[in-house]
């Protein structure tokens, strides 16, 4: 039997089990019924992990033009599978089943959450274009297999070939950290003047394709050097090979989503060039995201918009904006306790897979292999200015920073980060000084456009600022 026709099997017996678990009241055969079910998550995990092997291998085989086998078996495989990710989710969440089969075989600089195990981003191939549409207009992450998005890219645009081509005088913005961890910041938005010594963290410049090459083949011979990752948009001046490659990208489909999804035009495309280990902390964007692997195999770990208050993101007018203010390899759960709450995802791209990364998503960023080249496609946020009721947790990401944005307008930054501070020591509001609480009395009123409950917006208030302005 086939491993597809398998997993298909796997996934209705699952399925069937859970709706006799669900229904059955006799305690002894609850314990028969749950063994079974164990047993057929266990063997779909299973499946899963045969399958990132299959596809890693069916890159390898593209590589070599020998991929019609490996291509059905993954093409059946991921269609069987399909119905997986929520039957998964729902086995995990209930300690039915145990994750995850990506981080077993995942190198030791990679992060693991201490907390809840992550779950499954699901996979959905290109060869089900209804599918596809449904998912990118639910706004959940997955990954797009066979997709043929950047085909003229995948597996060429290797480092080395983008330093062949790339042309000789065009310079790419190229980040320089100390280790591998990429603090980025932007000095502009320091409105709040906090402190943030600039050299302790990322460095940016100006390289030709050919001076950052010859830095990364340094590097790679000395852990110890400072390590360079190339991020820099595909504008004029790339060299007449990767504009001819760059013009075969499915720019029809790409297009389109703008119209069918409601999303903003096309805004930029940036190419990442990275070597193992380099890490983009958790951050999010404004714009919705299609990121596309064409070399090498990149990690994610993403956070729904919900787990905002979990990741602690760092006040709007700090240099460090949309990024969390916690070092994930180390959280002082005891000043930070909602980070053991956040529920994390996690996807492996291999070559030619493509991941919706949807706005306002925390998305946690690592490259697994020393030739690892993405380029991804940004739109431009489009999302309707009126609010629509009850909020979403996209909606609400947006209204926090809103409101960071007013009060900050309304009574100068730095007092509107002192108000802030005080209302996250939970005070009770006699005690507040008279202009933090006219300064408080803004945000109600503003905050009363949207929620009807005053028990709501002042948890609401409390949620925006704790572990965020101390
Ligand atoms: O690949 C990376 O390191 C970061 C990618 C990213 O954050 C993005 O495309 O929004």
């Amino acid at each position: 039997m086939e491993r597809g026709e398998i997993a298909d099997l796997r996934v209705r017996e699952a399925e069937d089990l859970k709706a006799l678990l669900g229904a059955c009241t006799s305690v002894r055969l609850r314990a028969v019924i749950e063994a079974e079910l164990r047993a057929a998550l266990a063997s779909l995990i299973e499946l899963a992990a045969d399958l990132t092997e299959v596809r890693r291998l069916l890159a390898e085989a593209r590589r070599q033009n020998s991929r019609a086998l490996l291509e059905r078996d993954a093409v059946r495989l991921e269609a069987a599978l399909a119905g997986a990710p929520p039957l998964l989710a729902a086995a995990f969440a209930e300690g039915l089943a145990t994750p995850t089969p990506i981080a077993a075989g995942l190198p030791d600089f990679c992060w693991r959450s201490p907390h809840k195990q992550p779950l499954p981003v699901p996979i959905v191939s290109a060869g089900e274009p209804a599918e596809v549409m449904q998912r990118l207009k639910a706004g959940e992450p997955f990954v797009l297999t066979g997709s043929r998005l950047c085909m003229s890219a995948v597996g060429k645009w290797t480092p080395a070939y983008l330093c062949a081509h790339f042309g000789e005088t065009a310079l790419c913005t190229v980040f320089e950290s100390a280790d591998a961890n990429f603090r980025y910041w932007d000095g502009r938005k320091n409105r709040g003047n906090y402190h943030f010594p600039d050299e302790a963290h990322t460095r940016k410049e100006l390289l030709t394709m050919r001076d950052f090459y010859a830095k990364t083949r340094r590097a790679l011979t000395n852990p110890a050097a400072p390590r360079a990752y190339l991020q820099t948009g595909l504008v004029e001046g790339v060299g007449a090979q990767l504009v001819r490659d760059f013009a075969r990208f499915d720019w029809a489909w790409a297009k389109s989503l703008s119209a069918t999804l409601g999303w903003g035009a096309l805004s930029s495309n940036v190419v990442f060039v990275g070597m193992a280990g380099h890490t983009t902390p958790a951050h999010f964007d404004e714009q919705q995201n299609l990121l596309a692997q064409l070399c090498g195999r990149k990690r994610l770990l993403l956070w729904r918009p919900a787990d905002w208050p979990c990741l602690y993101p760092f006040p709007l007018f700090h240099p460090c904006d949309r990024q969390t203010s916690l070092d994930l390899r180390a959280v002082d759960l005891a000043k930070f306790p909602k980070f053991a709450d956040a529920q994390p995802l996690e996807a492996v791209l291999q070559p030619g897979d493509v991941l919706f990364l949807p706005q306002y998503w925390w998305h946690h960023v690592e490259n697994l292999d020393d030739d690892c080249v993405s380029v991804n496609f940004w739109y431009v946020d489009n999302a309707q200015r009126d609010v629509q009721l009850p909020i979403s947790e996209k909606a609400n990401v947006a209204l926090r920073r809103n409101v960071e944005r007013m009060m900050a307008e309304k009574a100068g930054t730095e007092r509107a980060h002192a108000v802030f501070a005080e209302l996250a020591l939970g005070k009770p509001e006699a005690e507040l000084a008279e202009d933090t609480r006219s300064v408080l009395d803004y945000a109600r009123v503003l905050l009363r456009n949207v929620f009807t409950s005053e028990e709501v917006i002042e948890r609401w208030l409390v949620e925006l600022t704790v572990g965020r302005f101390t």
